[in-house]
C-alpha cells in the first residue's frame, strides 16, 4: 500500500485540529486507528455478542473463536511459538504489574536485587518499588549513556547472582533509541537473571521475535500499534508462567472451587480472571492484519522520516535533541533554549500539529537529564515527509514568535 492508500484508511485524518489540517505526531502516546479496527470492534457487538469461554450457543462460540484466533495472530506477530504464552491484559502497565506482583511476590526476598534503568517509563518503575517494599528486595538503576542507550559492559558490572530480574525498556519513549537487548539478555542469563522487556514502543516499529531475543517476559499495549485502547499483552516463557501464582482471581481462571479452597486452570487463562476484553482483543488482531498487509517496508519508510526530521531539527539554533544512537525508532525529543516545551506544543497545536510536551512519565530520566520536560514528536505509518516539512516551518515560526514576546 502506498502512503495515500494508507492514509485513506484512517478516518480521523479528515478531522481538523483547531481548524487546521491535522498533523498527528503523537503516536508514541497512542496511535490512530484504521477503519478495519474501528469496524471490528463494532462488528463484535453487532454480530457476536456472546460471552467468550462461557457460552455453548453459536454467537458465543463465534466470539470465543475470534478471541482465541486473535491470540494466535499476536503470538505469530511477535514470534512466540505457543499462543498459551500470550496473556491478554489491559495494557503494558497491567502486564508489568502482573509480573512484578505475581512473579515478584513468589520469587523475591531481602537478599535480592531488581535491576532497572534510568530510562524506564513509570510503569516499569513503580510496580518494582511496590514489590520491593513487600519483599525487602532492593531496586537498583543502571544509568544510560550519553547517546541514550544502555551499555552492555556497564550493565555487566551490575549483574551478579543476587539480581533476580532485569526489567528494562526495549526502546525508550523519550530518546527513541533501541537498546542492545539481545546481548543484554545473554549476559543476564549467564547470571541466572530473568529479563522482562518493556516492548511498548518497540512492537509498533520493530520486527519482534521473542523466541530469538530469548526474553523471559515481554509487555506491550495494543493502542500504540493501531489497536484499540484497553488491551495489552504479556508474553511469558511457558514454564515461568506455569509456575507463577495468579495475579487476579475470580471467574474464568479456576479449575475447581469448593467452599474451602480453589485450584487454577492452565495458562494463559490462569491470568485472565473475569469476563475478558473480548471486543478489544479481537480488534487488536485486525490491527495486526493491517500491519501485516502494509508489510515491513513501513519500518524503513519511518526510518527515512526520522532521519529527515533529525537533519532539519539539528539545524535549529539552540535546540537540544535527547538521544542520538544510530539504532532508533521514530521518536524525537527536544528542547529549545529559553523556551518551555509546553509553549512549543501549544503554539503548534494552533497550527494543527499535535505533539506531546512534559515528562513523558519518565521523571527519573528527566532528573538525570537535568530537565523537567521536553517536547516530543513521534511518527507512524500515516505520516509523510511533507508533514515534517510543515512541522519544521511552524516550529521555526513558533520559536521566533515566542522569543520575540
Ligand atoms: N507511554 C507516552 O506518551 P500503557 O499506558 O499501559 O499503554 O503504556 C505504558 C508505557 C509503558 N512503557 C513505555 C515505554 C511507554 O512509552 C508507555 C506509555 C506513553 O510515552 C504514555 S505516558
Amino acid at each position: 500500500m502506498d502512503i495515500h492508500s494508507i492514509r485513506k484508511e484512517f478516518p480521523i485524518l479528515k478531522q481538523k485540529n483547531r481548524g487546521k489540517d491535522l498533523i498527528y505526531f503523537d503516536t508514541a502516546a497512542t496511535s490512530l486507528k484504521p477503519i478495519s479496527v474501528i469496524e471490528a470492534e463494532s462488528k463484535f457487538y453487532k454480530e457476536y455478542g456472546g460471552s467468550v469461554h462461557r457460552s455453548v450457543y453459536e454467537l458465543g462460540e463465534k466470539a470465543t473463536n475470534a478471541f482465541e484466533g486473535s491470540r494466535k495472530k499476536i503470538a505469530h506477530f511477535i514470534g512466540a511459538n505457543d499462543p498459551a504464552s500470550i496473556v491478554f491484559t489491559k495494557g503494558a502497565t497491567e502486564s508489568i504489574n502482573l509480573v512484578a506482583d505475581a512473579w515478584g511476590f513468589q520469587n523475591l526476598n531481602k537478599n535480592d536485587t531488581i535491576l532497572i534503568t534510568n530510562m524506564e517509563h513509570h510503569s516499569n518503575i513503580v510496580p518494582w518499588q511496590i514489590i520491593s517494599e513487600k519483599t525487602g528486595a532492593t531496586v537498583k538503576y543502571i544509568e544510560s549513556t550519553e547517546n541514550g542507550t544502555i551499555n552492555v559492559e556497564e550493565l555487566e558490572n551490575h549483574l551478579n547472582t543476587n539480581v533476580k530480574i532485569l526489567a528494562m525498556t526495549h526502546t525508550s519513549n523519550v530518546f527513541g533509541t533501541v537498546n542492545p537487548v539481545k546481548e543484554i539478555i545473554e549476559k543476564a542469563h549467564q547470571h541466572g537473571t530473568l529479563v522482562l522487556l518493556d516492548g511498548c514502543q518497540s512492537t509498533p516499529h520493530i520486527k519482534i521475535n521473542v523466541e530469538e531475543l530469548d526474553c523471559d517476559f515481554f509487555a506491550f499495549s495494543g493502542h500504540k500499534m493501531l489497536g484499540p485502547t484497553g488491551i495489552g499483552i504479556l508474553y511469558g516463557k511457558k514454564d515461568i508462567l506455569e509456575n507463577m501464582a495468579p495475579y487476579q482471581t475470580g471467574g474464568g481462571m479456576i479449575e475447581d472451587v469448593t467452599m474451602e479452597k480453589s485450584t487454577w486452570t492452565s495458562i494463559p487463562h490462569k491470568f485472565e480472571a473475569g469476563s475478558p476484553f473480548s471486543a478489544q482483543a479481537i480488534s487488536l488482531g485486525y490491527a495486526i492484519d493491517f500491519l501485516n498487509q502494509i508489510g515491513d517496508d513501513h519500518i524503513e519508510t519511518q526510518k527515512k522520516l526520522t532521519l529527515h526530521a533529525l537533519e532539519q531539527l539539528n539545524d535549529i539554533n539552540g535546540i537540544t535533541i535527547y538521544g542520538n544512537a544510530s539504532e532508533r525508532i521514530p521518536i524525537i525529543s527536544f528542547n529549545v533554549k529559553n523556551i518551555h516545551s509546553l509553549d512549543i506544543a501549544q503554539f503548534l497545536d494552533f497550527e494543527g500539529i499535535t505533539l506531546r510536551s512534559g515528562h513523558h512519565c519518565c521523571k527519573p530520566l528527566m532528573n538525570s537529564l537535568g530537565i523537567s520536560s521536553c517536547a516530543r514528536v513521534s511518527f507512524y505509518v500515516y505520516n509523510t515527509i511533507e508533514e515534517i516539512d510543515i512541522f519544521i516551518e511552524k516550529l521555526n515560526k513558533s520559536i521566533k514568535t515566542i522569543l520575540k514576546d
